[in-house]
């Protein structure tokens, strides 16, 4: 008993320390409640409409905590106090970037949404607009600006500027149409439908010619089997290597990938190497790469943005602001495996100011996965498995 006490305060001071507001636990038969310090919150909303977990620890105490890291409970944070933050960095004699910088840091985008909720309620004015106006540095402002879109929203941002005006950014068409499942097809289609009045394939079709083009619109009908299952007999069919690509699983990919090897003696990818060339020839290799190993992808991506002379700041801002809560530990991880240097010094290289400031904040820890977060949930645990040797 006693030792569930303490570990329970251990949580509660994690908690604290993290959101700036307290877990408290109280008999099981009581409302539990995140207690928030802030009088000005007294509702507590969640990201997703996903229940609450109520976590037994013995038979007097009961804590709450979220399910997963969708449902990191939005007003531990305090969005009122974070707009006014920005709003008066934005309107001092000469704009405080630090504080800008600090409001937006160790927040996930639905916090930082929030953020910009707030600010409009209070000020009467777009966050974003205002950003833009007057904060100097163009890769810090775009940063900062595509910190504060949905997500979705953005990668239909992202895909529209790749094709609007003069020419077309190839390669941010496959980073964004290769990596994403049915589901994200089918959203970024909708909005980007609403957004711009016209389809996105309408688009695509105007932007790209030949086979590129047929495999882009191939992962637009976001037919890709998901089930997971795989068939052990393939191989004799008249399929394509699109047909194959864009609408085998992950997993029978791989399996066909290792098949094909054993086959013919060499990589899946040689062969497209060999077949394609150009555009069509990296779309393919993309898919082939997210197939094998998504987060080695992004790494890859990552150091194409930072490698050599010059930077890629638009790719680099775009894979930091969009995998960050996803898969940057692993992205990391690849990063130092196959590079031989960390993700923070290759960015630190090729950045500087706030901006690099905030790239660093980004990918040092993601809010979502916080440490404190599972380590509650984790002593939780054992703290229930000590009390019921
Ligand atoms: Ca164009």
């Amino acid at each position: 008993m006693m030792k569930v006490q303490v570990i329970l305060v251990v949580c509660s001071v994690f908690l604290q320390n993290s959101y700036g507001a307290t877990i408290q636990a109280q008999p099981a038969d009581a409302k539990t409640q995140i207690l928030n310090p802030n009088p000005e919150l007294t509702d507590v909303t969640f990201v997703s409409n996903a229940s609450i977990q109520l976590v037994k620890i013995d038979s007097n105490t009961s804590i709450t905590y979220p399910t997963d890291y969708d449902d990191v409970p939005l007003d531990i944070n305090d969005p009122k106090a974070d707009a006014r933050a920005i709003r008066n960095a934005l309107t001092a004699s000469k704009v405080n970037t630090n504080s800008i910088v600090a409001a937006l840091s160790g927040k996930t985008r639905a916090q930082r949404l929030r953020v910009a909720e707030e600010y409009k309620l209070l000020f009467k004015a777009e966050i974003t607009k205002d950003l833009k106006q007057k904060l100097g540095d163009h890769w810090l402002t775009k940063l900062v600006i595509d910190l504060l879109i949905p997500l979705k929203e953005y990668y239909v941002k992202e895909l529209h500027e790749a094709m609007h005006g003069a020419g077309t950014n190839e390669d941010t068409l496959i980073e964004i149409l290769c990596t994403m499942n049915n589901e994200e097809i089918k959203q970024i289609k909708e909005i980007y439908e609403k957004t711009y009045k016209a389809t996105l394939k309408s688009h695509i079709q105007y932007e790209t010619a030949g086979d590129f083009e047929e495999l882009l619109v191939a992962l637009l009908n976001a037919d890709r089997d998901e089930s997971g299952k795989v068939k052990k007999k393939w191989g004799t069919d008249e399929s394509t290597f699109i047909t194959i690509l864009t609408q085998s699983n992950y997993e029978q990919l791989k399996l066909i990938f290792d098949e094909y090897k054993t086959l013919t003696g060499h990589s899946f990818e040689y062969a497209i190497e060999c077949e394609f060339s150009s555009f069509i020839q990296r779309g393919l290799l993309a898919i082939v790469k997210a197939a094998h190993d998504l987060p080695k992808y992004y790494a890859e991506r990552l150091h194409s943005s930072v490698a050599g002379s010059g930077t890629n700041n638009k790719r680099l801002i775009r894979i930091i602001t969009t995998r960050n809560e996803i898969d940057m530990d692993l992205i990391k991880t690849h990063y130092k495996e196959d590079y031989g240097i960390t993700l923070e010094d290759a960015i630190a290289d090729d950045t500087s100011g706030d901006y690099k400031t905030l790239l660093l904040e980004l990918i040092r820890e993601n809010p979502c996965r916080d440490t404190n977060l599972l380590g509650c949930t984790f002593i939780t645990i054992r703290a229930e498995e000590e009390s019921n040797p």
